[in-house]
């Protein structure tokens, strides 16, 4: 085991880690930028060290002040938590450079589903169903337009080297592909140094389901159960579920299975997600995140694993312990994430927090880093928290999710508790009749502000 872990990262996420590095008593190193000097992370790890000011790429995405600060510190591990530089496999050779371990997969696993396009290749030998489109990256406009005559209109394209919705292009119908296939890869090579394209056909609203797998880099891996996410805006999900209400027991676990025996093949070692479109009945593979993400808690309320001692265990060396019989789902479980916006406009709003008064109860989960009187810094995201509640049916998580939004106090700073409150009470959310694109149609028809 790690003998000294050091949390790269900040707020919510970083007192995550901390939580498991004291459950498994482990010595923590938090690192903060001079923004952060009075974050919690800071005052709850064993350790800290200030590396940077508070631009990210100065502190937080700072490679060579976090090698400094695990030398300073005798940290032989690194969590990189999620965001800045968890999906860095460059990131992750260089500590491995330097005999410090990195909490997170292999750098080639993290390279290979870097790349959207090998991603998706690697998907389908692997047997994942994946969305009808190009199997290599696009040469030219004829060959698009053949392409996109046999897949069918709509079309979309995607950047090589984008993800998270980042460098996408719509063309309903022919004339609209090659304008569209110019501006794509413009963008692309604007904003990744890489104008790689390729398509696929353009489901217009389906479901997003992902599913949680935990692999040991040794064969072992087993799937945790979906996670639906469809209620996003412009892609920041905003609402996560497990399970998904579009599934049942038998088409969860036959996916969940499936992508289980994929991870299997590839070895893959740590925690990941395999992001999924679903569209009537059908599974389409999208993407794979290489990270603990933000939604995680969601499934340790329905299966009881905590995934980041599991993430760390597994990081290293130790060989899984858990079987796939042994993860047994019970319950449903909500999160929301709860930001510093302004619950209409969506404006950031830093700020001092003069009141804050968090939920509790049975079933309730609060993970947040923020306290009575904190400030909350512009620079970075703005996510104050995430409320996560758990209940024996989907109806009495909805009814706990009512009662600990209403319970909530937040004052001092404009935050989205309001579009929550909102939600709990409509009724396609209610009855889980809901798709990618519901929220931004709500929001649209002025679902807020009526
Ligand atoms: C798609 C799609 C429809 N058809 N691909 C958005 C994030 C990135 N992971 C891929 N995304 C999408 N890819 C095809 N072929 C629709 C989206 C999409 C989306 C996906 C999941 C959750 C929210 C979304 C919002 C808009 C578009």
């Amino acid at each position: 085991m790690f003998d000294k872990i050091l949390i790269a990262n900040r707020g919510e996420i970083a007192l995550r880690v901390l939580r498991a590095c004291k459950e498994l008593g482990i010595p923590s190193v938090a690192v903060h930028s001079t923004a952060d000097e009075d974050a919690m992370h800071v005052r709850l790890a064993d350790e800290s060290v200030c590396i940077g000011p508070p631009p990210a790429r100065d502190s937080y995405l700072n490679i060579p002040a976090l090698l400094a600060a695990c030398e300073i510190t005798g940290a032989d591990a690194v969590h990189p938590g999620y965001g800045f530089l968890s999906e860095n496999a460059r990131f992750a050779e260089i500590l491995a450079d330097h005999n410090i371990g990195f909490i997170g997969p292999r750098p080639a696993h993290i390279r290979l589903m870097g790349d959207k396009i090998e991603a998706k290749r690697t998907a389908k030998r692997l047997g994942l169903p994946v969305i009808p489109g190009s199997e290599s990256g696009i040469a030219s406009d004829q060959e698009a337009t053949e392409l996109a005559h046999s897949i069918g209109f709509p079309i979309l394209i995607k950047a090589a080297a984008g993800g998270g919705g980042r460098g996408m292009h719509v063309a309903h119908r022919l004339e609209e592909l090659a304008p569209a296939l110019s501006s794509a890869r413009a963008q692309a090579k604007a904003a990744f140094a890489d104008d790689t394209l390729y398509l696929e056909k353009y489901l217009v609203c389906p479901r997003h389901v992902e599913i949680q797998v935990l692999g040991d880099g040794q064969g072992s891996a087993i799937h945790l159960g979906e996670r639906d996410c469809s209620l996003q805006r412009r892609y920041q999900k905003v609402w996560e579920e497990g399970r998904c209400p579009a599934l049942n027991e038998a088409a969860r676990n036959a996916m969940g299975e499936t992508v289980a025996q994929a991870m299997r093949e590839l070895q893959y070692l740590g925690v990941g997600t395999v992001e999924f479109l679903y569209e009537n009945a059908q599974f389409y593979f999208m993407e794979m995140n290489t990270r603990i993400q933000v939604e995680h808690p969601v499934t340790e309320m329905i299966t009881d694993i905590d995934l980041v001692l599991e993430q760390i265990r597994v990081a290293a060396g130790s060989q899984l312990e858990l079987t796939q019989s042994d993860v047994k789902f019970h319950g449903h479980a909500i999160e929301c994430r709860i930001n510093a916006e302004n619950p209409v406009s969506f404006h950031p709003s830093p700020g001092k927090i003069a009141q804050y008064h968090p939920p509790g109860g049975l079933g309730v989960r609060v993970d947040s880093a923020v306290y009575h009187g904190y400030s909350i810094p512009p620079y970075y995201d703005s996510l104050v928290g995430k409320l996560i509640v758990h209940g024996k049916t989907r109806g009495e998580c909805l009814m706990r999710l009512r009662r600990a939004l209403d319970e909530f106090v937040i004052e001092g700073i404009d935050t989205t508790l309001p579009l929550f409150r909102a939600l709990v009470r409509e009724k396609d959310i209610i009855d889980g009749d809901y798709h990618i694109c519901w929220l931004e149609d709500f929001l649209a028809r002025g679902g807020m502000a009526n």
